[in-house]
């Protein structure tokens, strides 16, 4: 499966073009007329851009290596190269780009038409033209144009959804994404079947668009080798709802405490959002409803909102999605991009 949201790329800027060695015609002797030769052109640069049309780095993702054009070598009759063409990669707002072998922040490309420069081009070389001078008349000195800047670099798109669904594995986050958005996530019986965040709009009767975000696993519960994936917070921020979805046919004592681990994690440590709702799923799974209603009242009851449903049998699916379009009506204002007009503001030197 693609990752839409984060990919790896190598940049090379462009090689500046050499200067050129050469006299006029004008004398038959070799290094006797007047030197003319040009100057080598610039390498083309290399800049990332933010653009608001742009939604997933998929086609970045599929390209992988940049190149911008060399400059090209200086020429005779004081013919300068032509510098090489910049090359701009276009990226959706809020991608981060990290310096691959140093691991360091570039830059937030956090609001439209934000470029930045992420490779230099080469310096162009001197032709024998420039060196001319009142005591050396036919210089035969040039320069070779200097090496573009290769970088390897990682970028991250950072989503803003309105709604994200987390949990352990298997619990359900891709059923139930499934079934009230227009994602198409993969659904099977196996551990870390979501591998990346995968985004969806919301079913939703009113004209707004709700954007909520199926995750890989927070936790794995079933193998030995339990641990906290931190991985999917690299893709999102904020959200204004976390669902949190637990699976009702394995509630017991220390499940119960392990998720509410995760679940206080989330809110004070990530503080990615304060609204947090749990979800109870198969309940079609669980035999002793009574108990089960009694352990949950106990643990969950005036700390958290909590629904419970089955999306093998759609029970309670709709009352829980009414209940967020309702509830994202109301708190939308934590997504609204911040779009500035700024102009372009490009150094090309
Ligand atoms: N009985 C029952 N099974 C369910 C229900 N919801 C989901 N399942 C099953 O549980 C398994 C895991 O479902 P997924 O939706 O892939 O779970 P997930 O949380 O996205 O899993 P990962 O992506 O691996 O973390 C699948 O076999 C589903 O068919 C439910 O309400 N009842
Ligand atoms: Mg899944």
């Amino acid at each position: 499966m693609k990752n839409f949201y984060e990919t790896i790329i190598t940049v090379y800027a462009g090689n500046g073009g050499n200067g050129n060695c050469s006299f006029s015609k004008s004398s038959k002797k070799l290094f006797s007329g007047k030197p003319d030769g040009g100057n080598g052109g610039n390498g083309g640069n290399i800049f990332i851009f933010s653009n608001k049309s742009i939604n997933n780095l998929l086609k970045i993702n599929n390209k992988k290596i940049f190149k911008a054009e060399n400059g090209r070598n200086g020429l005779n009759n004081k013919c300068n190269g032509r510098n090489g063409k910049n090359l701009i990669i276009n990226v959706p707002i809020n991608t981060k780009i990290y310096n691959l072998d140093t691991s360091e922040l570039i830059d937030n490309l956090d609001i439209d038409n934000k470029i930045i420069l992420v490779a230099k081009g080469g310096n162009k070389g001197l032709g024998n033209f420039i060196f001319k001078s009142s005591i050396n008349r036919s210089p035969k000195n040039f320069t070779n144009g200097k090496k573009g800047e290769i970088r390897k670099l990682k970028l991250i798109f950072n989503l803003r959804p309105n709604v994200c669904i987390l949990g352990m594995v298997n619990s359900g986050k891709s059923s139930l994404i499934n079934l009230i958005s227009n994602s198409n996530s993969k659904i099977d019986n196996y551990p870390f079947t979501t591998k990346y965040p995968i985004l969806g709009t919301l079913f939703s009767e009113n004209y707004k668009k709700i954007s909520i975000l199926d995750t890989p696993a927070i936790f794995n519960n079933i193998y030995k080798n339990k641990y906290l994936n931190l991985n999917i917070f690299k893709y999102f921020e904020k959200c204004n709802l976390i669902l949190y979805i637990i699976d009702s046919s394995i509630i017991n004592q220390k499940f119960i405490y392990d998720n509410i681990n995760i679940i206080n994690y989330i809110i004070n440590d990530k503080l990615i959002c304060k609204n947090i709702w749990i979800v109870f799923n198969k309940l079609d799974l669980v035999n002793n409803i009574f108990n089960f209603n009694k352990i949950i009242k106990f643990n969950f009851n005036n700390k958290y909102k909590y629904y419970i449903i089955s999306c093998l049998n759609k029970f309670n699916i709709n009352n829980l999605l009414l209940d967020i379009n309702n509830f994202i009506d109301k708190n939308m204002y934590l997504n609204i991009h911040k779009y500035e007009n700024k102009d372009l503001n490009i150094n090309w030197n």
